[in-house]
């Protein structure tokens, strides 16, 4: 049976279709014959940011912690390019978020229109797909499809640009509309790999585990588990790899790289095997490639074939998704020790080497959160020296409950993101943490949690300036503290302008009261924490350096001239 129906009125009956049960979005000229016929589907629930960069970023954490598309809308012009990084958060991390963008009627296509802008060319490289529907016949199509390509295979942002007319065409719409399927790209390891990687693992005298965010994408953990446990391989987890295996594993190691614990770079330089599951092996993670784990053979487990060979040579590479392929590995791989190596590395070990003056430390913060929380919480953080310490300092014991933006490092990704990760979880404790700069750069998304009800809870670690920036000046521009003091309002007040509680953090004793008061209150509540202003993080590898370079502790006050 078919029925006569608008392109927008389409565009709502696919998103019911694909089981869209919220969006995040903004309305203006060129998107409201969408929003005009939205409340005729009230099972489609629709967020009204403050900012189309929220929208994405909301989409954005929504998909990361339900696994399923998330969905950001908005006009066109300026509402489309406010998604753009946004939607270049999304690509850079894997995640999958279907953006609709209202799109100037077809026949002002061109001819520099009010509010026209060419935002398929812009987002074409930060897209995994992107189109413009020139056709309402073909709307319900693209727009399933854009479904299916933004999750299938490895997950990134797919944008459906939609002029306003065609938004207003009517067509005899014939129900369900997904679009082409895209097949699943399965890429079976070969059993010639699997045999070599297999015997790699059975022979190497100092083999690593590295896991990255594919494991969380592709929902490996025990796989990941029992690989680690018949082998005894030592874990370690890359940024987005935290929260892929239990922190408390005493196989796992923790984080490599630029802040990575010293004892894990050494470990990797030292290594002769390592087998990355589901990570690219970033310059963040490598550092000077040309100098990473050089004696090391590497398997790589990807699904991304062009990630193979793209910044570390791999021995062998084996292609699927990480879940597939480790239930194919773990058929030919037999139990083994490696108490040798993991007794080696345990002599790598020091005592951390954070060093802080103040005692409103993070890392004492962070344990407090986890007790209130009593780890049930997911953390959402920003970027920036914050961000290094929750993701080194909090205990992760469950799947999936670290989410940041890694690979792109966006400001302002946490308090959005935030929203939409507590919509995906409503029963849990979801808390964004943010640094003074970063929470400045989205927090006018309260007004959103307040006139939506999301109840996501935040902390802002104000050191007074942009403080992973600062280190940098600190440590390579001569303390030359250029553009990164930064001025703070008033969050308490802010919070309470918007209708949020809030409250002040000055010292450790106030810790625990504050951050028990922030999860007894029904709503969004801010919590503020005046941490020490030039404390750094520890260790750090300098930029182009290798993972045998760390800088270890404060360096020496400059001399007088
Ligand atoms: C949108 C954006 N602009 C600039 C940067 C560069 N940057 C990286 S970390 C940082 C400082 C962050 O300061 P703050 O949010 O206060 O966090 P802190 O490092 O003090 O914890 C800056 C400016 C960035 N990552 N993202």
């Amino acid at each position: 049976m078919t029925e006569l129906l608008t392109g927008a009125q389409v565009m709502c009956r696919v998103l019911l279709e694909e089981g869209v049960d919220v969006m995040f979005g903004y309305p203006g000229g060129a998107i409201m014959p969408f929003y005009h016929a939205l409340p005729e589907f009230p099972t489609l629930r629709h967020v009204l940011v403050r900012h189309e960069q929220a929208a994405a970023h909301a989409a954005d954490g929504y998909a990361r912690a339900s696994g399923r598309p998330g969905v950001c809308v908005a006009t066109s012009g300026p509402g489309a390019t406010n998604l753009v990084t946004g939607l270049a958060t999304a690509m850079m991390d894997s995640a999958p978020v279907v953006a609709i963008t209202g799109q100037v009627p077809r026949n002002m296509i061109g001819r520099d229109a009010f509010q026209e802008t060419d935002i398929i060319g812009i987002t074409q490289p930060i897209t995994k797909h992107n189109v413009l529907v020139q056709d309402v016949e073909l709307l319900a199509s693209h727009l399933g499809e854009a479904f299916a390509i933004a999750r299938e295979g490895r997950p990134g942002p797919v944008l459906v640009d939609v002029p306003k007319d065609v938004q207003n065409q009517k067509i005899e719409y014939e129900g369900r509309s997904r679009g082409v399927p895209v097949p699943a790209k399965r890429l079976p390891a070969a059993p010639a790999d699997l045999r070599e990687a297999a015997e790699l693992i059975a022979t190497a005298q100092r083999p690593l585990i590295m896991a990255g965010h594919g494991v969380v994408l592709a929902g490996a953990y025990e796989e990941l588990r029992c690989l680690a446990e018949r082998t005894g391989i030592p874990v370690i987890t890359t940024l987005l790899g935290i929260s892929g295996f239990p922190e408390s594993h005493p196989l796992h190691l923790g984080m490599p790289g630029m802040h990575g614990e010293v004892h894990v770079n050494r470990a990797i330089q030292q290594a002769d095997l390592i087998v990355g599951v589901g990570l690219r092996f970033d310059d963040r993670v490598t550092g000077n490639t040309a100098a990473f784990a050089p004696r090391a053979k590497i398997i790589h487990l990807e699904l991304d074939p062009s990630e193979v060979g793209k910044n570390v040579p791999a021995t062998v590479a084996l292609l699927g998704d990480c879940r597939t392929v480790l239930r194919e590995l773990l058929r030919a791989v037999g139990p083994r020790d490696c108490r040798a190596w993991r007794a080696e590395i345990a002599g790598l070990m020091k005592s951390r080497t954070e060093q802080y003056r103040g005692d409103l430390s993070p890392e004492g913060i962070l344990q407090v959160l986890d007790e209130e929380t009593e780890g049930r919480c997911t953390i959402v953080s920003d970027v920036g020296q914050h961000q290094m310490w929750v993701a080194k300092l909090y205990p992760y014991e469950r799947p999936n409950t670290h989410i940041t933006s890694g690979g792109l490092g966006t400001m302002g990704f946490a308090v959005p993101g935030a929203i939409g990760v507590r919509l995906a979880r409503p029963d849990e404790p979801v808390w964004a943490i943010s640094g003074d700069g970063g929470f400045q750069m989205n927090m006018q998304e309260m007004a959103t949690m307040v006139q939506e009800q999301i109840p996501v809870k935040m902390a802002i670690f104000n050191n007074g300036y942009l403080g992973m920036v600062r280190q940098w000046q600190q440590f390579f521009h001569g303390r030359r503290y250029s553009a990164t003091p930064i001025w703070s309002p008033d969050y308490v007040k802010l919070a309470e302008a918007y209708g949020v509680a809030g409250w002040r953090v000055e010292n450790a004793d106030q810790t625990r009261a504050a951050i028990r008061a922030a999860m007894v209150v029904p709503g969004p509540a801010l919590v503020e924490f005046l941490i020490e202003q030039e404390a750094n993080v520890f260790p750090m590898i300098p930029p182009g350096a290798s993972l045998s370079e760390p800088i270890e502790g404060e360096p020496a006050p400059l001399v007088p001239a």
